[in-house]
């Protein structure tokens, strides 16, 4: 199964990149492979699954509302496991020395197969400063890992069939979804 998500910088039209979803089956982890733009040099941004969808052209990403926490646990790094992190935490990316993340991870807990833990229709955010994984010591550590405001967010959309079916409320990414089509079909 394949979803996408086009991040855009947080309360404006601006898209800073794509990602993309896939999941082999319902054995597999989902993969995650992207780029995201327009960051400043050599820095580290907390990157979650938060909770809610951004409903009507919504563009400020607080709208996303919390971690997607479905088993209510405390905030924790993903490589821990179900009981120690949000279903969406995905941990830290890194901007390169031109501003520049390439995504390529892979995780076990989110899903686009198990309706529990499936993050489709739900948001991806970025923030402005490094998820302490739950053990930074700050109020927020164990429930936002203390990564700050919300840069950039996008919905992880429904499979790719659909989503070509559905006029885009962003533009300008139509040649990353080819790119990601030709990379795995
Ligand atoms: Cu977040
Ligand atoms: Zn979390």
């Amino acid at each position: 199964m394949t979803s996408i998500a086009n991040l855009h910088a947080d309360s404006t039209t601006i898209v800073l990149g794509s990602l993309f979803f896939y999941q082999l089956d319902a054995d597999s982890p989902v993969r995650i492979i992207g780029v995201i733009d327009g960051l400043q040099r050599n820095t580290v941004h907390g990157f979650h699954v938060h909770r809610d969808s951004l409903m009507n052209g919504e563009l400020n990403c607080t709208a996303a509302g919390p971690h997607f926490n479905p088993y209510n646990t405390l905030h924790g790094p993903p490589e821990a496991d179900l009981t120690h992190r949000h279903v969406g935490d995905l941990g830290n990316l890194t901007a390169n020395d031109v501003g520049v993340i390439i995504v390529e991870l892979s995780d076990g807990i989110i899903d686009l197969y198990n309706a529990t833990r499936s993050i489709a229709n739900r948001t991806v955010v970025l923030h402005a400063m490094r998820d302490d994984g739950g053990k930074g010591g700050f109020p927020d550590s164990n429930t936002t890992g203390n990564a700050g405001a919300r840069l950039a967010c996008g919905v992880i959309s429904l499979p790719m069939q659909d989503f070509d079916k559905k006029p885009h409320s962003l533009k300008g990414s139509t040649s990353v979804t080819n790119l990601f089509r030709k990379l795995f079909t």
